[in-house]
């Protein structure tokens, strides 16, 4: 079998990356390990950029985000007693964020493949990008016993943290770079009301707390937790009891509550791999970085990569030219620093550091305290949080 892009992955950068290569002409194969359901029933994000809305939009997948999708004008961030609303449309002359599931953006795009009968294999075992470092990259898989080999002109690796195209690069070809922080987020989902009409992120003596949403009718909250946690130890009773401590009396008194859906405890991490193309490899989304949630900045770095992978490769075959390739990692990466250098400093504002000391809770105590005073402040914040351009 021959293509022109072989796609490791169908989360949400693969199937997007497809999708566009797709309206622009060119022929992709996208193989997944997992099947399309376990896929669906991974909850993660819930912030979109305009840049990741307007990249759906342009992929042909944006209406029901925009039928369903709630647009957040502001949200509110509290560290101990004081809390302030970051107007999020005032500070930056009218942007704003979309809140619609990564697993809504996930079927919208599955969808749109099955419609046209796209090359998606699901439940592809062992799948190992070959001879990128050459101008004859191929692509091996196993489905139902059967190997298979794809021959390609790129394989893009959109295969998340733990995929396999990281892997398959020789060690001494990248480095990493990699923060591992001393705790987790346990996530519940649940059909009750959201607390608030806007996010809640909080940090209180007991740990950080997150009151997010999926829909007027389906709520998303998190609270840290040690790494050692395991979901039995949080039973829903003592979650919600948990969250309207740490989100404080107004949201305790506002607070519905009900059985969690979804329970799930993800690690806390910053990553970045340098550089993210190897010859006729290159890495997207996870598969080369890694955000801590608390900047909501995980998936919308994937869009970032997904939209210069697809313009290089659009270039590449629309007018034989490299120099979008040429210039794909060091373009990535410079919007993938600032990114992680932002959720790695909401992260530091926003949670308990048991090993760290008095002077670091001080360090919290001011950074807040001149969040509260300085517009200047405010907006770093806000331009950030709303998506530095592309
Ligand atoms: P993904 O990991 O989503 O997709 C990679 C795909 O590749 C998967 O479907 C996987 O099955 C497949 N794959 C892996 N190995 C393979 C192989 N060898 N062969 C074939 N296929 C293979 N971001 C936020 O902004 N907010 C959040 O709250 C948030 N919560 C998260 C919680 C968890 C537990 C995790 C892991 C991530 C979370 N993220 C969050 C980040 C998340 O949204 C990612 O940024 C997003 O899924 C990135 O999408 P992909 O790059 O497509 O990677
Ligand atoms: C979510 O709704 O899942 C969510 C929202 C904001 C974040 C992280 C997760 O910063």
């Amino acid at each position: 079998m021959r293509t022109q892009v072989v796609i490791i992955g169908a989360g949400p950068s693969g199937l997007l990356l497809s999708q566009l290569l797709h309206l622009a002409g060119i022929a992709s194969v996208v193989l997944e390990r997992r099947s399309a359901q376990h896929v669906l029933s991974r909850i993660r994000a819930g912030v979109l950029e305009q840049g990741l809305a307007d990249m759906l939009e342009r992929a042909g997948v944006g209406a029901r985000m925009h039928a369903e999708g709630l647009p957040h004008d502001g949200f509110a961030i509290s560290v101990g007693e004081t809390r302030l609303r970051i107007d999020l449309k005032a500070l930056t002359g009218g942007k704003s964020v979309l809140v619609y599931g990564q697993t809504e953006i996930t079927r919208d795009l599955m969808e749109a493949h099955a419609e046209r009968d796209a090359d998606v294999i699901y439940e592809a075992d062992h799948v190992t990008p070959l001879g990128f470092d050459g101008d004859t990259p191929k692509v091996s898989y196993m489905r139902e016993g059967v190997t298979h080999e794809i021959n390609c002109d790129f394989i893009c690796g959109c295969d998340g943290f733990h995929g396999v195209s990281r892997s398959s690069v020789p060690d001494q070809a990248f480095t990493v770079f990699e923060k591992v922080y001393p705790f987790g987020w346990l996530g519940i989902l649940a059909h009750v009301p959201p607390v608030d009409h806007e996010l809640i992120y909080a940090n209180h003596a007991r740990g950080f707390a997150l009151a997010s949403m999926r829909s007027h009718a389906l709520s998303r909250y998190y609270i840290q937790v040690p790494t050692s946690t395991h979901t039995d130890d949080w039973p829903d009773k003592a979650i919600w009891q948990e969250l309207k401590t740490r989100l404080g009396d107004e949201a305790a008194s506002a607070m519905e509550t009900g059985p969690s859906i979804e329970k799930g405890i993800a690690p806390l991490r910053s990553f970045v791999c340098e550089p993210l193309r190897f010859g006729r490899l290159f890495l997207a989304g996870d598969a080369g970085h890694i955000v801590p949630p608390t900047g909501a900045k995980g998936l919308n770095l994937a869009a970032s990569d997904i939209h210069y992978l697809s313009e290089a490769l659009i270039e590449y075959y629309g007018e034989k030219s490299q120099a979008g390739l040429d210039a794909y990692s060091q373009k990535a990466l410079a919007r993938i620093w600032k990114a992680e250098r932002f959720s790695w400093w909401m992260t530091m504002l926003l949670h308990q550091f048991p090993t760290l000391g008095p002077f670091d809770a001080r360090m919290q105590r001011a950074e807040m305290d001149y969040l509260v005073s300085s517009r200047a402040a405010q907006t770093a914040l806000a331009e950030n949080y709303v998506g530095l351009p592309y």
